[in-house]
Parts: C-alpha cells; structure tokens; sequence
C-alpha cells in the first residue's frame, strides 16, 4: 500500500473546482459523474442524500502515524459535494466513539494497510483501493467515450488492478493484463488476454490502466500515439517525459477520485 506524503496532498483542497474542470476537459465527465457512475448510483440521489447524512473523517495514529492534511484533504473532497462533514477532535477508537456520539452516519479512516468508509446504517465497510479502481476505471471509460468492445491494458494486478478488470468485465470491454510478477496473473477468466513483454507491445494498447507501485514504467517511445491513461499508482506510472506529451490524457492524483467513490459507494 503506498503511503501519501504531505506534498502529495498540498493545495489539493483548495484546487477542488480547477481539479474538477480539468476532469471534464479529460473525460467529458465530473467527479461526480465518475463517483456515481462507478458505484451504480443515480446522481440525483446523491444530491439528495447531502440531506440526511453527517459524515465523521477520523484520523489515525496507527502504524506511522497521521499524514498532515490527510483527513482535511479527506472531509474538503466530502464537502465539495455539500455533504456535512467534520473531522473529530479526537483520534483512533476515541474518535470513532466520537464521531458515532455526534451522529455520524459514514466514518472515514484509514491506518497504514487500510482506508475505509465505514456505514454505521448498514455496517459494511467500503474499501479505498476498489473504490478508486472503480473510479478510475469509469474516468477512463469517459476518456474513451465507452470501453464496450474495445481493449484495455491493466497493468499491476494488486489491490487496484484487480478490482479494476471486474469493472473492465462489467464495460464489456477487451481485457489485456500485464505483471511484473507472473504469480498475480494466475487463475483469471480465460478471455483475458495475458500480455508477457510489456516493452515490445505496449504501443499496441490505445486505453491503458496503471496501477503498480513502481514509478516510471511507461516510456514515451512505448506509448500508443493515442493513449489514454488512467494511472491511480502511486508514484506516477509514465516517466516525466512521457508525461510531459501525455498529461492532458493521463487521470493520475492521489485522493480524489478515490474518496468521491467511496462516498457514492456508502449511499447506494
Ligand atoms: O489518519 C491519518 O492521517 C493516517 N493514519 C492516514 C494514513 C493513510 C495511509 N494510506 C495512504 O497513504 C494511501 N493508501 C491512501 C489512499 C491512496 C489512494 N490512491
Ligand atoms: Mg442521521
């Protein structure tokens, strides 16, 4: 599980409106649109449930500890979509018994292995890495004005890879994975295609989902001159000059789409 950094998350609260234009330019769709569209829920019943849910963000001190500005980044992207959100005073249990006594109907925490909603109404837990591959897989649906027929590349089949190709499924889209470690590719469906020498045939897949640990990986002399990328790896998965030509089609930051659709997924 890769661990956030205080830079990573700089400013992201502040830049939540420029962050969601720049999501239209790419994928002709808001984060809401995203959030909703990844969790099967109707937009307008989101909006409506800004009305009757309080939602708690609890930080954790766990393991390494608290990030700085974590659970603020975590209740901004809340708010933004006019949800009554607040961050307890206190942290860990104490919080969580805190957040329940206000009257929380969602509780968001995470230590260094999880991050979790968890819905005190129904009591299931919503996971951060198979909301964020649902997410991203829904952004980079948009990018592609519809997935259904067409193949995409999933590379790193972890926690985020994997949840990834059931939403791939559910697009009826061409599944293609790749892994560095060939135990991660063991007993998928057989329709899915198992690419063996990523460098060689990279240039063949035009829509591509990055999600390995490992910075750096995509090279822009292997990219698809069209490619489409949605990157949720953390660091970025393209290096700096495959970026450089390819940002206005890469979907990569470090919490947004990821929280906005465990949010959609806690009110379905
Ligand atoms: O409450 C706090 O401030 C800390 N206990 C938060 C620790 C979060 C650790 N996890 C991560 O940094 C990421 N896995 C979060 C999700 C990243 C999504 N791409
Ligand atoms: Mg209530």
């Amino acid at each position: 599980m890769t661990r956030l950094t205080q830079q990573d998350l700089f400013g992201l609260d502040l830049e939540l409106i420029e962050y969601n234009l720049s999501l239209v330019a790419k994928t002709n769709l808001t984060l809401k649109q995203i959030a909703c569209q990844a969790a099967g829920l109707e937009e307008n019943l989101f909006n409506k449930r800004t009305e009757d849910t309080l939602i708690a963000v609890v930080p954790i001190t766990a393991g390494e500890g608290l990030i700085n500005g974590f659970t603020q980044s975590v209740c901004s992207i809340i708010r933004y979509f006019g949800f009554k959100t607040f961050i307890t005073e206190e942290t860990d249990v104490s919080g969580m018994a805190e957040g329940v006594s206000k009257g929380a109907d969602i509780l968001f925490m995470a230590d260094d292995n999880r991050f979790i909603a968890f819905d005190t109404r129904k009591g299931n837990v919503i996971d951060n890495a198979v909301a964020t591959a649902f997410g991203y897989a829904a952004a980079l649906n948009g990018m592609a004005n519809g997935l259904a027929g067409k193949e995409v590349l999933v590379i790193g089949i972890g926690n985020v890879g994997k949840p990834a190709i059931e939403y791939f499924k559910q697009l009826k889209s061409k599944i293609a994975v790749y892994d560095i470690n060939s135990e991660k590719i063991k007993n998928l469906s057989p329709d899915i295609h198992i690419e063996s020498d990523l460098r060689q045939n990279l240039q063949n897949y035009k829509y591509i989902f990055e999600a390995t640990p490992q910075g750096g990986i995509l090279e822009l002399k292997h990219l698809h001159s069209e490619a489409a990328i949605a990157a949720p790896g953390v660091p970025l998965g393209l290096t700096p000059e495959a970026y450089a030509v390819f940002s206005d089609k890469v979907i990569h930051e470090p919490l947004q789409i990821g929280v906005a659709t465990m949010l959609a997924m806690a009110l379905v």
